[in-house]
């Protein structure tokens, strides 16, 4: 007896006492215990009860037929839930073969069928099934490994929150977006202070840790749909925030500049002594004449002359 087989769930759809007795009793030399339906109804509810792995199937049945019967289960049937159809019938014309393969049979058997045929076709259907229900697998991992891609390639490896690649999608989307409600939005672009010097003085491990503080100073600031916190690269960092206008912005750069000095991390070549970040902000109503680089550049030149006021501040 094949082991294998005998986890095999086969239902056998005839309404021939004889018949099922004969299909029977070959599937259970094989270590099979069938499932049986007298009628086609009987074989739709067995279906959805039992989910078996294959159907033999009859066509000429008491109620609904054969193929009717396999045009329903393959409507049942979930994509991890694939099932075998072998049609096994005394219809023996080429277009009812056709017929049944184009329904969604696997394969079609003509009565009268003999026991090692039986056995053999059900070996090699349920071989199909185990390669499917495989198949299956494998799909569903590339695709949590897709996933899992999709979202390192948009994550800035050392702080976790969104990289440019993710800055400069968002920003599109929500300039459109902002666009066709008619609401402004603004851009914060954000820099470390004397950045360089903290490299020097601290090392570069403690820089990255200030960055990864930094960073989650950003990302809070960016709490609703249409915000994004990103790494914008190196020790800047920048926010989208839909339907923002100046005032807005400048207020949440103005708290992001205070709290990242509140944390009080050591600088001791900074003249405000501890880590600080400065601010450009600049806002805009979105529309088809304005470009949305623009935007980034204005907020490039308020960062400038934020650097330039002494730092530790928010310019516009
Ligand atoms: P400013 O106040 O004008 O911004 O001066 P700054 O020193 O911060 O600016 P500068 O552009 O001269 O230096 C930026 C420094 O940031 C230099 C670079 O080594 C450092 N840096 C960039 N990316 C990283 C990083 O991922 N980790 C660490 N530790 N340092 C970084
Ligand atoms: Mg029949
Ligand atoms: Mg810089
Ligand atoms: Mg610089
Ligand atoms: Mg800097």
């Amino acid at each position: 007896m094949n082991k294998k087989l005998g986890k095999v769930k086969v239902l056998v759809v005839e309404d021939s006492k004889v018949a099922i007795k004969a299909i029977s009793g070959y599937l259970e030399d094989i270590g099979v215990h069938p499932l049986v339906a007298e009628s086609g109804q009987a074989a739709v509810e067995l279906y959805r009860r039992e989910r078996p792995d294959i159907v033999l199937l009859d066509i000429i049945l008491p109620d609904v037929d054969g193929y009717d019967v396999a045009r329903q289960i393959r409507k049942l049937q979930g994509k991890d839930d694939w099932t075998a159809i072998i049609f096994l019938t005394v219809m023996s014309k080429d277009e009812d073969l056709a017929r049944g393969i184009e329904v969604g049979g696997d394969d079609y058997l003509m009565k009268p069928v003999g026991r090692v045929v039986v056995q053999a076709k059900v070996s090699a259907m349920y071989r199909l099934v185990r390669m499917q229900r495989a198949l299956v697998k494998v799909t569903e991992q590339l695709n949590e490994a897709n996933q899992e891609l999709q979202r390192l390639s948009m994550t800035d490896g050392l702080t976790g929150i969104a990289n440019r690649r993710l800055f400069d999608d968002l920003l599109v989307r929500e300039w459109r977006r902002c666009a066709r409600i008619g609401k402004p939005m603004s851009v914060v672009l954000l820099d470390v202070d004397y950045f360089k010097k903290y490299n020097d003085r601290y090392g570069h491990q403690a820089g990255d840790d200030c960055l990864k503080v930094v960073a989650r100073e950003v990302a809070a600031a960016a709490p609703r749909a249409g915000d994004l916190a990103a790494r914008y690269g190196g020790e800047e960092f920048v926010l989208v925030l839909g339907e923002t206008d100046e005032g807005g912005a400048r207020w949440v750069a103005e708290r992001i500049c205070r709290h990242v000095l509140g944390l009080k991390m050591m600088h001791e070549d900074s003249p405000h002594d501890y880590v600080t970040v400065s601010c450009g902000v600049c806002s805009v109503l979105p529309s088809d004449s304005l470009a949305v680089d623009k935007l980034v550049k204005t907020a490039d030149k308020a960062l400038y002359l934020a650097k330039e006021r002494g730092r530790n501040g928010v310019a516009y």
